[in-house]
């Protein structure tokens, strides 16, 4: 028997209301509405022609430092120009019903903290953040840009050891920041589930709602298109977040 939405919308906030630990996980889809292209979509101009899959990694950096220097330079002003969707703003709304929740994210765009989320684990790094790519003080040894005589060069270098300055996000091929990884791992010990906004092709992200399954979460998946995700999903809400998610957190607001 097939739910309407409005039906499986009333199922999605009572396991919301009755989550004694909720975790939420977001994909480039939350930010969709924000005006940031997902990965699975075309980048404009000169960028349609690459792979970001392909730029995204510590070999492209090493081959051509200054095309994907440039590449996250591009992406950057697209971020910059972005502001947090109804999608993001109601996550962080969320919090005044479930407390401050984890909030783990593959996105690199900073709108979740934008909208007011105060808990948000950063997968897979930020944007906004440079590094030396020697990690010559430690890992991470961040370096603000702005501040150094060749800001404008593509790319900079590390004023400490000369090495070139990098994004300080995980590239494909590169392990996860430990500390956020176990603070995502921690938070899968949870008994609700909303994943928001992911193809569920990007590990080791994409596992991590089947491991929430496994230890007896239900997830709640907010997505228009099917995804890896779909199958393990409890309630799969086909529509943008930026639809989706004021109504479901407008549910939370009226009486059970
Ligand atoms: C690692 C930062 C250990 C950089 C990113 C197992 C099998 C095969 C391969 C691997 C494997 N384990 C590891 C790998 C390799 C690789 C991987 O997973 N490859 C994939 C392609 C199979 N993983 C790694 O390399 C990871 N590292 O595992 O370390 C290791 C170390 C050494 C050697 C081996 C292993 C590192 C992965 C992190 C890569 N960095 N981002 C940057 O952004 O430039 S990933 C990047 O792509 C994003 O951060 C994001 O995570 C990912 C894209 O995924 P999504 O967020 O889901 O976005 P996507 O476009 O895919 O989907 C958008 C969804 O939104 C869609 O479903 C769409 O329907 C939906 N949508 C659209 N509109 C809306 C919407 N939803 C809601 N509302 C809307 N309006």
């Amino acid at each position: 028997m097939t739910l309407s939405f409005d039906e499986k919308l009333q199922r999605a906030a009572a396991l919301l209301r009755g989550a004694k630990r909720l975790t939420v996980l977001t994909g480039a889809g939350v930010s969709k509405e924000s005006g940031i292209p997902t990965f699975r979509d075309s980048l404009d101009g000169i960028w349609a022609q690459f792979d970001p899959m392909k730029l995204a990694t510590p070999h492209a950096f090493q081959q051509d430092p200054a095309l994907v220097w440039d590449f996250y330079t591009y992406r950057l002003g697209i971020v910059r120009d972005a502001k947090p969707n109804p999608g993001h703003i109601a996550l962080a709304a969320l919090e005044k019903y479930v407390g401050a929740y984890p909030l783990i994210t593959q996105n690199i765009d900073g709108l979740h903290e934008a909208a007011g989320s105060t808990n948000v684990i950063h997968l897979h790094g930020q944007i906004n953040r440079s590094k030396c790519f020697a990690a010559c003080q430690g890992d991470p040894t961040l370096i603000d840009v702005s501040t150094l005589p060749d800001k404008d060069a593509s790319p900079p270098k590390c004023p400490h050891c000369g090495a070139y300055v990098r994004p300080d996000v995980v590239w494909f091929g590169e392990m996860l920041p430990l500390k956020e990884l176990n603070a995502a791992r921690n938070a899968l010990r949870c008994d609700v589930m909303l994943v928001v906004g992911t193809s569920g092709v990007v590990q080791p992200a994409a596992e991590m709602p089947f491991t929430a399954a496994w230890n007896g979460a239900q997830i709640i998946e907010v997505n228009p298109e099917r995804s890896e995700i779909t199958e393990v999903a409890r309630v799969w809400l086909n529509a943008p977040s930026g639809e989706a998610l004021p109504r479901l957190v407008a549910l939370l607001e009226q009486p059970a």
